[in-house]
C-alpha cells in the first residue's frame, strides 16, 4: 500500500562518490573560462550538480550488473534480461534497444513519423529535435487544468485530427518535466487514437514520477501500488519510448516496445541502419543489464515515495521562501525570469552563473537558446541526502535575498543552442554560501530489511535475545559496530580494481607504505589484515614476560594480546573517565601521576611500553588532549619507556583536538594527525575504521630498526607475506586512497558531528546518554534508563533487544555481559551498563538517526514497562558474542 511520509532512506549508503568545493577564487576563474556559461563546467569544478539525467545513483545489484554485460555482438543473454524486465514491469511484448532516447526517436522517425509528419503531443520540450527534420509537433495540452496539467485537452484533440492528418498521437508522461497527466486523459486520448485508426505512443521516461502524481491525486488510485498504475499507463500506449537515464538509474541506454509485431518488425529492420543489432540497439551488454535491472527496481513503493518527498521538501523549501518556480518531477523550475526582473536577456543564464560563483552549485539551461527562462534544478534520483538538498534550497534563497546585485550578461557569442552561447560580465559582490554538509554524494546503495513488529519479534527469539545472533537481513539500520562497515568511495573502487595480484611485492604495497610514512611520520611500516594481528605482533616483540604495560583504560583484544605475551596491564586513565556524567573533555587523557606511582614502585625497566589509545573505545570514544600526548612522552622518553599508540580512531581524536583545543582550530586534520604521531614511538591501527575500507590493519615504528626486524619474521609467520601482511594487493591499494581521504577536514567533522547530532535528539527527549558525546558512538545509560531492574538481569542486553523489537534497529550491550564472571563465578557488575550505538562511516543520513532517536524515545516513553534476561545458554569466556537468553516476565 502506499506509504505515507516516509522517515527515512528504505536504503543505506553503499559507495560514495566525493563532492569537490571549489573556493570562490577558483569558481570565479572557471567561471570566467567557462564564458560564464556553467554549462562548460566539469564536476570537478562544481560542488553539487544539480541534473537528474544519467546521475542517479544505482543500486548494488544494478552495479554488479555491470559486471556480467555480455558482450556477443548477437543474441546477448542482457538483451533477454531486457526483454523480461520490459514485459514484466511495462507490460509491452516486443522490445528494441536503442543507444538512448534519441536513438529511439531516430526509430520512429524513420518507420512512423517521417518527414512532413504531424504530432499532437502535450509535449514541446521534444520542437527542438523534432524542428529539424520538418516534423511539426501541434500543442494540446489543457491549459485549464490545475492538477493535471499535462492532460491532453480532449475537444481541441479532436478538432485537430478532423481537420488535419496526424502521423501518430504523442504524448509524454510528466511532459516537459513538468506536466503530469491523468490516467483518465491518457485512456480517453488512447480511445481518439483508436477512433482515428492512429498508434498513441508514450514517452514513458518520466513515468514513475507521473504514476505517483495519479497515486496521489486521482480519484480512485490513492490505494493501488505504483507498479500497478505503471503498468496500465504502459499498456494503454500502442508503442512506448523509454529513455534508460532518467527513471531506471542507468547512465544512459533507451528503448522502443510494442505489442504489434508488425511494427516490432519494422523497427527491427531500421535499427540495424542507426542503432546496431536488434538484440543490442546501440548500447553495451552491460549496460542492457543495468537498465534491465534499473527497470526491475524502478517501482518499489518505498524508493519511489522516498524520491518523491525529497522532490516536494526541496521544491516547498523554495517556495515558501518566495522563489518563482514551476513543480519539476525531479526538482524545481525556477522562473529566472521574475527572480531577476532587472536582467533582460538570457535571465536563466545570468541565475546559473550567480548560483555558481557564489556556492559551487551548478544547474545547467537545457535545449534551445532564450525560448523560456525556466531554469530547471534537479534532483539526481536517490544520490543527495536530505540535509544536502536543504542546503541547496538555502543557497538559491540566499541569492534570492542578493538578487538585486546579481549582474547582466554581455553576450559575446550567441548561439541557437544555449550550450553554445557565450558571455562577459563581471563578478557580482555576493555573499557567498558555505556548505557544511557530508562532501561525498551517493553512488550506490544497498537496500536494507524492511520488517515489521511479528518479524522482529521472530527474529530475536531466534536469536536468543542477543543482537550479535541476528541477521543482517533481518536489520534495518545497523549500528552494531563501526569496524569494517564503511561505504567505500569510487576514488577506492578504482584503485582497489586496479591493483595487480602478485605474492611478492606490489605497486600496491609500495602505494600503501609511501602513504602511511607521510601520514603517521614513521619509517616501518608493516601491513596486517586488521587491527588485533598487529597487536599481536606488537606486544610479542615489546613485552617481557612480567612487565608491566600501562595503558589508558583498555581495549579487549588489545590487552589480551599483552597478557599473552606475559604482560601485566594497567590502567592509569584519568578518574574522570569512569563517570559517565563527567563533563570533562579529555576523558581519554592518561593520568600521569598513576603513570608516575607507577614507574617508581616497579622501575623503568618493567615497564614494556605505554599502551596510549586514541578516541578510548571503552570510555565512550573519549579523545585525549595534545597537551597529554606531548606531556606522556616527553616523561616517557628520558627514562626510556617507549610509547606505542593505538591509533584507531585517530582522526576523530585530531577533530576533537581541532574543535576543543582553541590553538587547533585553523590546523588541518593532517597537521594534527602528524603532532600526534610525533609524540610516540610506534603504533597499531585497525584499519577497519580509520582506513574507509572493509578490511586491513597497521603496525608502525617511528624508527627503531631492530622492532621492525622482529616485527617482519612475525608477520610472514601469522600474517602473510611481509609484503602484504596477508592482504591482497587490491586492499592495500584502497587502503592506501582510504588514508587521503580519512584526513578531509570536511569528512570527519561530519562523521563525529553526527554522533553529536544523535546524542543530542535523545538528550531532548530525555534518554539519559554518557556525556560529553563520543567520537564514533553514543552510548545509552541503562542505570538510568531502567534503573528498576537489577544488573544481574542485564538490563544493557535487554535494551539491546527491545531497541531491535522497536525500530529494526541493531545495538550492542556494553555492560554486565560484556564484562563476564569473576574467579568466584560472580557477575563482575561493572559501574558502566552501557548500550552503544555505533555510526559506520558515510553510511547512513541524519534522517537515519532521527529514526532511531525517535525509536529509542518511544521506548523511553514505556520504560517502566520493560523487564530483564536471564541466561539459557552461558559460554565460559566472552559470553556476549555466543549467549542465549529468555525474557523475564
Ligand atoms: C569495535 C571494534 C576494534 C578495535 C578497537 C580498538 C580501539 C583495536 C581494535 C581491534 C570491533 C570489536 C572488537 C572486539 C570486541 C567488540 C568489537 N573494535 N583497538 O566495534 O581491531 O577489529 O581490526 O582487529 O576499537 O569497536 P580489529
Amino acid at each position: 500500500m502506499p506509504a505515507t511520509v516516509p522517515i527515512h532512506e528504505p536504503h543505506k549508503i553503499k559507495t560514495v562518490r566525493l563532492v569537490c568545493f571549489p573556493s570562490l577564487e577558483e569558481r570565479k576563474r572557471n567561471l570566467q573560462k567557462a564564458h560564464f556559461n556553467v554549462f562548460n563546467l566539469t564536476p570537478s569544478q562544481t560542488g553539487f550538480d544539480m541534473v537528474s539525467y544519467g546521475t542517479s545513483a544505482m543500486s548494488q545489484d544494478q552495479i554488479s550488473g555491470q559486471l556480467i554485460g555480455d558482450e556477443a555482438y548477437a543474441g546477448a543473454r542482457n538483451f533477454e534480461s531486457l526483454c523480461d524486465a520490459v514485459n514484466r514491469v511495462l507490460g509491452h511484448t516486443y522490445v528494441c534497444p536503442t543507444h538512448n532516447s534519441l536513438g529511439a526517436v531516430k526509430l520512429m522517425v524513420a518507420t512512423l513519423t517521417p518527414r512532413g509528419s504531424l504530432i499532437p503531443s502535450n509535449a514541446t520540450g521534444r520542437i527542438d529535435i523534432h524542428s529539424p527534420r520538418g516534423i511539426e509537433i501541434a500543442p494540446v495540452r489543457d491549459l485549464t487544468e490545475k492538477v493535471f496539467t499535462g492532460n491532453v485537452d480532449l475537444p481541441k484533440l479532436e478538432a485537430l485530427l478532423r481537420e488535419r492528418q496526424a502521423a501518430i498521437v504523442g504524448m509524454q508522461c510528466f511532459a516537459d518535466g513538468q506536466h503530469p497527466f491523468s490516467l483518465e486523459n491518457l485512456r480517453a486520448v488512447r480511445a481518439l487514437a483508436d477512433k482515428f485508426g492512429l498508434r498513441l505512443v508514450l514517452d514513458v521516461s518520466r513515468i514513475i514520477e507521473n504514476a505517483w502524481y495519479i497515486q496521489k491525486h486521482e480519484g480512485g488510485q490513492a490505494d493501488r501500488s505504483i507498479g500497478d498504475i505503471v503498468k496500465q499507463m504502459s499498456k494503454t500506449a500502442h508503442v512506448i519510448l523509454f529513455d534508460g537515464a532518467q527513471d531506471a538509474k542507468s547512465n544512459t541506454g533507451g528503448l522502443l516496445a510494442t505489442d504489434n509485431p508488425a511494427d516490432h518488425e519494422h523497427f527491427m529492420n531500421e535499427v540495424v541502419v542507426y542503432e546496431g543489432l536488434h538484440t543490442y540497439g546501440g548500447m553495451a551488454g552491460r549496460t542492457m543489464e543495468v537498465l534491465a535491472r534499473g527497470i526491475s527496481e524502478m517501482c518499489d513503493e518505498e524508493e519511489v515515495q522516498w524520491v518523491m518527498y525529497q522532490t516536494e521538501r526541496f521544491t516547498e523549501r523554495l517556495r515558501s521562501a518566495g522563489i518563482p518556480l514551476e513543480r519539476g518531477c525531479d526538482g524545481a523550475y525556477v522562473k529566472a525570469d521574475q527572480f531577476l526582473p532587472g536582467i533582460p536577456v538570457y535571465p536563466e543564464h545570468a541565475l546559473a552563473a550567480a548560483l555558481y560563483q557564489m556556492s559551487g552549485v551548478r544547474t545547467v539551461v537545457p535545449g534551445h537558446a532564450g525560448h523560456g527562462h525556466l531554469l530547471p534544478v534537479q534532483i539526481p534520483r536517490l544520490a543527495m541526502t536530505t540535509w544536502q538538498l536543504d542546503q541547496v534550497a538555502d543557497a538559491i534563497i540566499s541569492l534570492f535575498t542578493q538578487r538585486d546585485r546579481v549582474a547582466p550578461l554581455d553576450i559575446e557569442r550567441d548561439g541557437a543552442w544555449n550550450d553554445q552561447v557565450q558571455f562577459r560580465s563581471v563578478f557580482a559582490d555576493l555573499v557567498p554560501y558555505e556548505f557544511n554538509c557530508y562532501p561525498f554524494i551517493i553512488h550506490t546503495i544497498e537496500p536494507i530489511a524492511r520488517t515489521n513488529r511479528e518479524q522482529r519479534e521472530r527474529a530475536i527469539r531466534e536469536a536468543g535475545w542477543n543482537t550479535f545472533l541476528l541477521r543482517s537481513a533481518d536489520v534495518s539500520i545497523d549500528l552494531l559496530t563501526d569496524s569494517g562497515t564503511t561505504a567505500m568511495s569510487t576514488e577506492q573502487w578504482a584503485q582497489y580494481d586496479g591493483a595487480h595480484a602478485t605474492p611478492a611485492t606490489s605497486e600496491a604495497y609500495h602505494a600503501f607504505v609511501d602513504a602511511m610514512k607521510e601520514i603517521y611520520g614513521y619509517e616501518y611500516i608493516l601491513p596486517t589484515h586488521q587491527g588485533r594481528a598487529a597487536e599481536q605482533i606488537q606486544s610479542e616483540v615489546l613485552i617481557k614476560p612480567g612487565q608491566f604495560v600501562p595503558g589508558n583504560m583498555y581495549f579487549t583484544t588489545t590487552k589480551l594480546h599483552q597478557e599473552l605475551a606475559g604482560g601485566i596491564f594497567v590502567d592509569v586513565i584519568v578518574d574522570e573517565a569512569h563517570d559517565p556524567v563527567s563533563e570533562f573533555p579529555w576523558k581519554g587523557n592518561i593520568d600521569i601521576g598513576k603513570l608516575d606511582a607507577l614507574v617508581a614502585q616497579h622501575g623503568a625497566e618493567k615497564i614494556a611500553y605505554i599502551s596510549f589509545e586514541f578516541s578510548v573505545n571503552m570510555a565512550g570514544g573519549q579523545p585525549a588532549s595534545m597537551d597529554n600526548i606531548r606531556e606522556v612522552y616527553a616523561y616517557c622518553r628520558p627514562k626510556g619507556i617507549p610509547v606505542l599508540f593505538d591509533a584507531t580512531r585517530a582522526v576523530e581524536n585530531a577533530y576533537f583536538i581541532q574543535k576543543r583545543d582553541p590553538r587547533y582550530h585553523n590546523t588541518h586534520i593532517r597537521d594534527i594527525v602528524r603532532e600526534m604521531m610525533a609524540h610516540g614511538d610506534g603504533c597499531t591501527v585497525s584499519g577497519k575504521k580509520d582506513f574507509l575500507i572493509n578490511i586491513g590493519g597497521l603496525l608502525a615504528f617511528k624508527d627503531n630498526a631492530e622492532w621492525a626486524r622482529a616485527a617482519e619474521e612475525k608477520l610472514r609467520i601469522y600474517e602473510g607475506g611481509v609484503r602484504d601482511g596477508g592482504l591482497p594487493a587490491a586492499d592495500l591499494a584502497a587502503m592506501a586512497r582510504g588514508v587521503l581521504e580519512m584526513l578531509d577536514d570536511r569528512y570527519i567533522k561530519t562523521r563525529v558531528e553526527q554522533a553529536g547530532w544523535l546524542a543530542s535528539r535523545l538528550t531532548d527527549a530525555g534518554v539519559p546518554v554518557v556525556a560529553p558525546t563520543g567520537s564514533h558512538a553514543v552510548f545509552i545509560d541503562v542505570k538510568r534508563f531502567l534503573p528498576h531492574v537489577d544488573q544481574d538481569e542485564y538490563p544493557a542486553q535487554r535494551l539491546a533487544a527491545e531497541i531491535y523489537l522497536e525500530t529494526g534497529v541493531r545495538v550492542m550491550e556494553r555492560g554486565n555481559v560484556s564484562k563476564g564472571r569473576d574467579s568466584s563465578g560472580k557477575n563482575y557488575r561493572p559501574a558502566l551498563e552501557l548500550v552503544r550505538l555505533t555510526i559506520p562511516r558515510r553510511v547512513y543520513s541524519n534522517e537515519h538517526m532521527r529514526a532511531v532517536a525517535d525509536g529509542i524515545a518511544r521506548l523511553y516513553e514505556r520504560r517502566d514497562e520493560i523487564k530483564g534476561l536471564k541466561f539459557v545458554y552461558e559460554p565460559p569466556a566472552l559470553r556476549f558474542f555466543q549467549g542465549r537468553f529468555e525474557p523475564i516476565m
